[in-house]
């Protein structure tokens, strides 16, 4: 195996975002590109001299090229061995499994979730360490120091590798060993779920289910499990086939861009239960015959019910969720007794509070929900936790919502998101909002009494980092928010989130739309950040 140095410049825009680095497909394939990023993740970690990297991506455009090159760079860099998904392909909540159950060192997934794919559209990298997470804010920064002063990679000069044969072949000094995506993390789904029940809740009828993969890498996973395992008919999992660009469609489960399913869901015909999951199978949305699970109640439910499953039939040590996701599951935890974390948006956050006992459950208002089964959150495994809630329960979703609601008020949660804002006006939106937080504080809107308005900072209680700037939240007396931040996924310009709840006690109100019962604080927001009227947009290009 010959090993080659090849002189590089780098490129001054190699800063991970939220999760990742992400960028336009046109931007990863410039000459060195990926490599710069590579080499920087591999000089920024230490040791990995016949250490063991695991490899896959969620089959978008330049997933088979670029891991051709990370082989060729793995090789020469030294690692012992690489695990690489079939295909090349790996969902995310799986790669983090294959981490963790091989006592891998770490793991490049290849994804940018839930962004379109395609010649030009979005491709991304991300590095995970060894207890299966995302690496934390120091990794990140590092590897993005090492980018800006990097001057060479190292590649080896071989063939390209079958990624199509499963098997282990050595070649010079490292093994690379292609696997079943799919078959560790079926295996570890059954030990958490009562696969029995669930078998026969579906034999029986009881159970219709409708999962619409949106042509990304929980396919194969759907198909294996809830099909060939579970015995679901093959129809139930749309959309079932893995695309280079997901049919032309963004891979992001909510009701606007999973809309076959939506419809279906609100119609006669609509099955027990409908659910959708994203480009690298880490996002859940949940749905049941007529009616839409917000994701922060999806939290809260799994939270309240998780008893009820085999792996968390002792209860939950705790549980968290990132800062601009709805109070619901607050209100399980005071009621439970357990403890409850709040935060900053991203994953990876959530990494040392699972490592160390501390939560059990946690989750995300963009569709993100896990456990401490991996460090990943996970889009199927939230679907089987609700199958097996709904097999259990005997109930259909939407009377499992409304008695949530019943039991512990509805916190009536929206999220607006203009995205490709020009970043001089997302900018400035920004810093207008934190020159107006020390005014807030006593004003009055309404019925609403402005109790703080600050600017999230987090500090890990079990590593002590601080991390700053991370959304800016409104808070009002009755415990209502507005929050807002910008983006760290998007790859145009900037997207701006604007988050809204209120907590409504009265049964009787608990039907309402949200963003009628919202709408006073929506215009609020609107006042006080004023994006509409800079932007000239009427309407935001996402609600969910
Ligand atoms: C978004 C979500 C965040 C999530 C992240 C990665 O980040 O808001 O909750 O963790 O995507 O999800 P941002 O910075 O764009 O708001 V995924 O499914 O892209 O790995
Ligand atoms: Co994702």
């Amino acid at each position: 195996m010959q090993i080659e140095t090849i002189p590089t410049t780098p490129y001054n825009d190699q800063n991970p975002g939220t999760s990742g680095l992400r960028k336009k497909v046109k931007v990863f394939q410039q000459p060195g590109y990926l490599e710069n990023f590579v080499q920087s993740i591999f000089d920024s970690l230490g040791d990995i001299s016949n250490k063991t990297l695991v490899l896959g991506g969620d089959g978008r455009y330049f997933n088979r090229v670029a891991i051709q090159i990370i082989i060729k760079m793995a090789a020469a860099n030294g690692f012992g061995e690489l695990i690489i998904g079939q295909g090349g392909l790996l969902s995310t909540p799986a790669a983090s499994n294959i981490i963790r159950k091989y006592q891998a060192f770490g793991g490049l997934i290849l994804s940018a979730s839930h962004n379109p794919g395609g010649p030009d559209e979005d491709f991304g990298i991300k590095y995970n360490v060894s207890n299966g997470g995302p690496a934390s804010e120091t990794y990140t920064e590092a590897f993005y120091e090492r980018s800006q002063a990097i001057t060479e990679y190292k590649t080896a000069n071989l063939q390209d590798i079958d990624l199509d044969s499963i098997g282990s072949q050595q070649i010079g000094t490292i093994k690379i060993t292609i696997i079943d995506p799919v078959s560790d993390y079926a295996e570890l789904m059954q030990s958490i779920f009562d696969f029995n029940l669930l078998k026969q809740s579906i034999s029986s009828g009881y159970i219709t289910l409708l999962f619409d993969a949106m042509s990304a890498i929980t396919g194969p996973y759907a198909k294996r499990i809830l099909v060939d395992i579970l015995g679901a008919s093959p129809e139930s999992v749309i959309n079932a086939e893995p695309l280079e660009d997901f049919g032309g469609h963004h891979p992001d489960p909510n009701l606007a861009h999973a809309h076959e399913l939506a419809e279906l869901m609100f119609s006669e015909k609509a099955p027990t239960f409908g659910a959708a999951s994203d480009g690298d199978g880490d996002r859940n949305m949940i749905t049941g015959s007529n009616i839409f699970v917000t994701p922060s109640d999806s939290l809260a439910i799994l939270a309240a019910n998780a008893h009820l499953i085999p792996a968390y039939s002792k209860g939950l040590s705790g549980v968290a969720r990132s800062m601009p996701t709805s109070q619901a599951v607050d209100r399980v935890a005071a009621k439970y007794n357990i403890p409850c974390y709040e935060t900053p948006t991203g994953w990876k956050f959530f990494g040392n509070l699972l490592d160390e006992g501390k939560i059990t459950l946690c989750g995300e208002e963009s569709f993100g929900t896990g456990s401490d089964h991996v460090r990943e959150k996970d889009g199927l495994w939230a679907v089987l936790f609700w199958l097996n809630l709904i097999a259990v329960r005997r109930q259909p979703v939407i009377d499992i919502v409304h008695d949530h609601w019943q039991k512990f008020g509805r916190d009536i949660y929206c999220r607006h998101d203009y995205e490709a804002v020009e970043t001089p006006i997302a900018n400035s939106i920004v810093e207008d909002l934190r020159k107006q937080l020390p005014t807030l504080p006593g004003q009055t809107f309404g019925e609403y009494t402005v109790k703080y308005a600050d600017e999230f900072c987090y500090e890990d209680s079990i590593d002590g980092s601080i991390s700053k700037n991370q959304g800016i939240r409104i808070g009002f007396e009755n415990g209502s928010r507005i929050v807002f931040r910008l983006s760290g996924t998007g790859t145009v310009g900037a997207t701006l989130r604007i988050y809204i709840e209120r907590f409504e006690h009265d049964a009787s109100q608990h039907n309402q739309d949200a963003q009628i019962a919202l709408a006073f604080l929506i215009d609020l927001a609107e006042q006080l950040c004023e994006v509409k009227k800079r932007t000239g947009r009427t309407e935001p290009d996402v609600i969910t």
